[in-house]
């Protein structure tokens, strides 16, 4: 007989241009041969680099998705993307807590497009910090978010083992630090788990433009952790999984070039 397949359910914005977003986790859970659920927050009209709308769902369907998908499916492993607002997180928090059984939960603790458009309201960092983080499995904050949850600049490999040593201890929870936007020969990720600290490291893939790479690589993860990996192999899979997507990317902007 074969395995059953693995559920795993994303609580994210929907991405009108299909790259990041729920899109994004929908489409990396299917390629890991995971099954993917979805709770949707927000919906977002935008094309890679520019927001141009965002509209929130109301805090009780955030709730009712969440609740009839834990009754009626055995999920595995949760992400959280794009949460907008700070009543949202809250819901999504309880919301989780509420199905009352121990799943791996990953928080992608997005605050702002990869082009700069901000995407979650002012002041909700504070209910990520004292609703969300409590009950993650792992954080994955890019250095941009680690430097607001800090306050500080992140500019090289010493201030990113400090920032992520901080991170572990402040929030008690695993914190994957993503390194991609320092520049070099490598793209690399530190994770920090009970005072140790892990590297993954990936040939850093020059001249694109991406879009997305940050809800795709938590995305992985969370499908690792669905097929019950441990959290290293978990992320070293993604790693891989992130790397290769960025390699074979969609090419979005030589389109739109040659159409406009
Ligand atoms: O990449 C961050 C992100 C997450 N979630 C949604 C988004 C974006 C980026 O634009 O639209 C829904």
């Amino acid at each position: 007989m074969s395995e059953p397949t693995p559920v795993a359910l994303t609580i994210a914005g929907s991405d009108s241009s299909a790259g990041a977003g729920v899109q994004a986790d929908l489409k990396t859970f299917a390629a890991l041969g995971v099954y993917g659920l979805n709770a949707i927050t927000c919906v977002v009209a935008e094309t890679p680099g520019k927001v141009s709308r965002i509209e929130p769902v109301s805090v009780e369907m955030v709730r009712e998705q969440i609740a009839v998908l834990g009754k009626n499916f055995p999920i595995a492993a949760i992400k959280t993307g794009l949460l907008y607002s700070a009543a949202i997180i809250s819901a999504a928090a309880r919301a989780i807590v509420d199905l009352r059984k121990k799943i791996p939960l990953v928080v992608d603790p997005v605050i702002t497009a990869t082009g700069g458009d901000p995407l979650l309201e002012q002041g909700a960092i504070a209910v990520y910090e004292s609703e969300l983080f409590p009950i993650a499995s792992l954080i994955t904050p890019n250095l941009d978010e680690a430097s607001q949850l800090l306050g500080g600049e992140i500019k090289d490999r010493q201030s990113m083992e400090r920032a992520g040593t901080e991170l572990q201890r402040k929030f008690n929870s695993p914190i994957l630090l993503k390194g991609g936007h320092l520049t070099g020969e490598h793209a690399v990720d530190l994770l920090f788990v009970d005072g140790r600290v892990t590297e993954f490291a990936a040939p850093f893939v020059r001249n694109v433009a991406t879009h997305g790479t940050g809800c795709t690589y938590s995305a992985a993860i969370t499908a690792g952790l669905a097929k019950g990996l441990p959290l290293t192999d978990a992320i070293g899979d993604a790693k891989r999984f992130v790397t290769s997507a960025i390699r074979n990317h969609y090419r979005w902007g030589d389109l739109h070039a040659l159409k406009h």
